[in-house]
């Protein structure tokens, strides 16, 4: 026999006994019990999609009644209802954490691992953001629809103005989705500092693993302001504490200080992994290494700096002393240079290389272009004399759908493409994709540049009306003749993907001959992912395609195991047992919901709501030996 032979026969035997450690309970219990960072995150992409096209039938809505001036096809409350479900949920349901499951599918793949540093809590951070989804959208079944806008601000969603459960349920969806967001940023950090193949040294670190190092850090510093901001407002309203209201020494202003403390950065935390999907495609479609490396990282840390020393740009209409406007102003600005240096590595990268425009590459353009324009009304934006005039205008509704479509949503679309051959094994329609994208780039801008000039003609955004006198029909009728084509043109996208799913040709490991060790597995990849971490001796470690990778080997094959290795040199330190499928997760996240809901009710349940949360807590963290294999086969788990 050759020796090529042998080692094939090696591996499929590796292959077979990974397998068996690794395979889930079938049917539904797997399902609820799964560690598979793949299967959750996929779990995760696909509810967010699902939200998506739900807000986005209500951006519709909002449009179509607002193409002509004085349609009464829905009505003041109708609409304040409508803007406040969409923007919640685009932010706190749909972006956020679909760039948080992006990650939790790529990260262990691409640092040649088996899975994240803690299993089960990416199953009980998605069981979280679940409980935040039906905390939204099962009032809203009911009629029962937050309608303060996406940031609540007191006095408006205090006791005395704001009777009912709107503003709670909305202040409580947030405490959902942010522990949600920490748990898979704790992970994330965990997982990319201490869990890279030996070889990986930070300065050989794929670009989007920076960016979700620090988006996830970003997150872990962010958050705690705004699940602190909503359980005062919370306090007011339930146990009449007085943090926002002035009568009783208490301060609106706060409010809007710890929310915007969180909701600046909140962005970055949308952008920044979108830099990353960016970092990862150009490479990969130039064909040639990213150009600007370290600059691109060292920007990617400024930008994470800055971004939390600018949030009073938001508040420049309150009224701040003009120093305070000024130093905000000039943050403000500063945060272009780093972001404006990365386009310039990304347009340098493709200059010096060989480019293929394929339709992750084309999204990558689409992205260049608009980010542009929507950073240049950033910058417009941030200077406090001119903001006065602009603010809570379609103005501002403009530049940010410009940032958040043009600068998170079209790199999102386009890593969907990217990696849509490694997670099913297919390839998409070049021909379908390029048409969606054609139609939601056109239609996009289409829709929403007319925006910026509505804005300086005067109209208010939140409105949900407006006289014939105005003159703002035309472009009305244009926005809302944008949006629907790019509307048309997501759907195809998502037809694309399921036509594909079913018919479209076999991918390989490798279709684009893309250099990161993602693509050094099958497509789709088998459960335990690999079954010897690979050691890597570059940047690029599939550049050129390696005869055979060198591994560690000495993990085990049959028990769950990981590689740990050092922070800063990814020395190997130590193997880890690595977690079993569990129900506890999911046992936690249902305690903690019902904790949730009920303290928007009495405060009581914070007592007596705890002691289920210590219970299912306990079961998980119960601590037990490593089974021998005898025993596993008695309890019928996997031996
Ligand atoms: C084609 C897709 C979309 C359309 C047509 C659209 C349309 C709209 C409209 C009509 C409003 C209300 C403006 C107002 O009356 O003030 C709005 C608000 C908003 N949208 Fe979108 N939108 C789209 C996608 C998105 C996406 C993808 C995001 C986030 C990732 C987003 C985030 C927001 C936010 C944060 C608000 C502000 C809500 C508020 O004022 O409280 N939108 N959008
Ligand atoms: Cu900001």
């Amino acid at each position: 026999m050759t020796a090529a032979k042998t080692r094939a026969i090696d591996r499929d035997k590796a292959a077979a006994r990974c397998e068996v450690a690794w395979r889930d309970a079938p049917g539904l219990w797997g399902f609820l019990t799964t560690v598979d960072h793949k299967r959750i995150a996929a779990r995760y992409v696909l509810t967010t999609l699902a939200l998506l096209f739900l807000a986005g039938m209500l951006a519709l809505d909002m449009r179509l009644q607002l193409t002509f001036p004085s349609l009464h096809r829905m009505g003041a409350q109708g609409y304040n209802e409508a803007f406040t479900l969409h923007g919640s949920t685009m932010l706190f349901l749909v972006s956020v954490p679909v760039m948080e499951a992006m990650a939790m599918w790529l990260t262990p793949l691409m640092l040649g691992q088996r899975n994240m540093a803690f299993p089960r809590l990416n199953a009980f951070s998605y069981w979280m953001y679940l409980g935040g989804v039906l905390m939204l959208w099962v009032p809203h079944a009911l009629n029962i629809t937050p309608d303060l806008g996406w940031f609540q601000y007191p006095p408006l969603s205090g006791p005395g103005y704001a009777p009912g459960h709107r503003a709670d349920i909305w202040a409580q969806m947030i405490t959902f989705t942010e522990v949600a967001a920490l748990s898979v940023s704790v992970n994330t950090v965990a997982t990319i500092l201490r869990m890279r193949p030996p070889g990986m040294t930070l300065a050989r670190m794929p670009l989007f693993l920076w960016a979700m190092l620090v988006a996830a850090g970003m997150t872990i510093l962010a958050l705690p302001a705004v699940m602190l901001v909503t359980s005062m407002l919370i306090a007011d309203r339930l146990v009449s504490t007085h943090f926002f209201d002035p009568v009783a020494g208490g301060d609106v202003v706060l409010f809007q200080h710890l929310f915007w403390f969180f909701g600046h950065p909140e962005v970055y935390i949308i952008f920044v992994p979108a830099l990353g999907f960016v970092g990862q495609i150009v490479e990969t479609f130039s064909r040639r290494r990213v150009f600007g490396y370290t600059p691109i990282v060292l920007s990617l840390l400024t930008i994470a700096i800055l971004a939390f020393g600018l949030w009073v740009h938001h508040m420049f209409a309150v009224g701040l002393p003009k120093l305070g406007a000024s130093f905000y102003t000039a943050a403000s600005m500063a945060i272009a240079l780093p972001t404006g240096l990365q386009i310039y590595c990304w347009i340098a990268t493709l200059w010096g290389g060989r480019p293929r425009f394929d339709t992750p590459l084309l999204w990558v353009i689409g992205f260049i272009v608009t980010f542009v324009i929507g950073g240049l009304s950033g910058v417009m934006t941030a200077s406090a004399p001119l903001d006065l005039q602009l603010t809570d205008t379609y103005f501002i509704v403009a530049h940010l759908h410009y940032v958040l479509i043009g600068g998170a949503l079209f790199p999102l679309f386009g890593a969907f493409c990217y990696w849509f051959p490694k997670a099913t094994g297919r390839l998409l329609s070049e021909r379908l994709g390029k048409v969606s994208f054609w139609l939601v780039f056109s239609g996009f801008n289409l829709g929403f540049f007319p925006m910026h000039i509505l804005g300086l003609m005067g109209m208010p955004r939140r409105i949900y009306t407006y006289g014939p006198q105005m003159g703002w029909q035309a472009l009305n009728i244009v926005a809302t003749a944008g949006s629907a084509i790019a509307m048309v043109g997501a759907l195809l996208f998502v037809a694309n993907a399921w036509l594909s799913l079913r018919r479209g040709a076999a991918a390989g490991p490798n279709p684009w001959g893309a250099p990161t060790l993602e693509w050094a597995v099958a497509s789709p990849p088998p459960p335990y992912n690999f079954t010897h971490p690979p050691v890597v001796d570059s940047l690029t470690p599939l550049w050129p395609p390696p005869e055979t990778m060198a591994v560690v080997t000495g993990v085990s094959l049959d028990r769950r195991e990981v590689l740990v290795t050092s922070a800063v040199d990814a020395e190997p330190v130590h193997l880890q047992a690595s977690a079993e499928p569990s129900i506890w997760p999911l046992a936690a996240a249902i305690a903690t919901s019902a904790m949730f809901v009920a303290s928007i009710f009495t405060p009581w349940a914070l007592v007596w709501g705890a002691l289920p949360v210590l219970v299912t807590l306990t079961g998980w963290f119960w601590p037990h030996r490593s089974l021998t294999p005898g025993v596993r086969r008695m309890l019928g788990r996997a031996s």
